[in-house]
């Protein structure tokens, strides 16, 4: 339990940091919004993936502060983006149980003076297996308090379908294994256009995740109904700094 040890006095030592990946609208041709993804710069291991400790965050209770932590430090860094621009925090399913996520997102809009409509936050299928009135009225709050509320890797869990009937979700995003071997008129092709036009008639943002050849991106656009898209073909996620740098390239004079 090295790693465990090492991540109780992590957010103290100001070892975490929030990585940006940008996602693209297919109508505007633009980025349009960033996907905060927070990794640990850990003194030994160097940059450690959130693989690798989100989920003993969650165990040792830890998620909740550093949850909040990455949502003020993503609505703070977001605010210095062009206005244009928003920010999409993820949210695990331990902080969505037994934390205080409104509390937090207010919290967070607040001190950093981020206008709501510029943040999204991601919930993943596996968030929400257990209590979906009690999540209902989560989303609903923050629906109200005009953040966005994404479904995270749509179609990996067991219940997709339903949670589309009965959550007020503003996006849904396609998990990336949809993507795996698509090609025009296949199976795989016609699945991901089904539950694409299906997200788009329920109202829905639609974005594809994981987008990494051209070919792929051709196939997206050609279907007409999905608005996002987001992928190593547009960019890893970045540095603070660097996605500063590339959405605001003409640094006005200090
Ligand atoms: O960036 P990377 O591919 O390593 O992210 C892996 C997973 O970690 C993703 O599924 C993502 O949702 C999750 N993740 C990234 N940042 C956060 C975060 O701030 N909070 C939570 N709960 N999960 C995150
Ligand atoms: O929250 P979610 O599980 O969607 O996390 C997004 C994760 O997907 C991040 O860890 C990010 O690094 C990863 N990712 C983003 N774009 C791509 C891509 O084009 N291909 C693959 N394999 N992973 C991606
Ligand atoms: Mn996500
Ligand atoms: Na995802």
């Amino acid at each position: 339990r090295e790693l465990e040890d090492d991540l109780r006095p992590a957010l103290g030592r100001g070892e975490f940091e929030v990585h940006y990946q940008p996602i693209r609208s297919l109508r505007e041709d633009a980025f349009v919004v960033c996907e905060a993804l927070v990794r640990w710069r850990h003194p030994r291991r160097g940059l450690v993936p959130p693989s690798d400790f989100i989920p003993i965050a969650e165990e040792i209770g830890l998620i909740h502060e550093l949850g909040a932590w990455v949502l003020s430090t993503a609505c703070r860094e977001c605010a210095l983006w062009p206005s244009n621009i928003g920010v999409a925090v993820n949210v695990s399913a331990v902080q969505f149980r037994h934390g205080d996520v409104l509390a937090q997102v207010t919290q967070a809009l607040r001190t950093s003076g981020l206008a709501a409509a510029r943040l999204e936050v991601e919930v993943t299928e596996s968030a929400l297996v257990d209590d979906v009135q009690a999540t209902g009225s989560l989303l609903r709050l923050l629906r109200g308090a005009g953040v966005g509320v994404s479904l995270d890797d749509f179609g990996t869990g067991y219940s997709s379908l339903s949670y589309l009937r009965a959550l007020p979700f503003s996006k849904v995003k396609i998990d990336r294994s949809f993507l795996d071997g698509a090609e025009v008129g296949n199976r795989a092709m016609l699945l991901l256009e089904g539950i694409a036009r299906l997200s788009d008639a329920l109202g829905m943002t639609v974005v594809v995740e994981g987008v990494e050849t051209p070919e792929q991106l051709k196939l997206i656009a050609s279907l007409g109904c999905i608005e996002q898209v987001q992928g190593f073909l547009f960019s890893r996620p970045m540095t603070a700094d660097l996605i500063q740098a590339v959405l605001s390239p003409i640094t006005p004079a200090k």
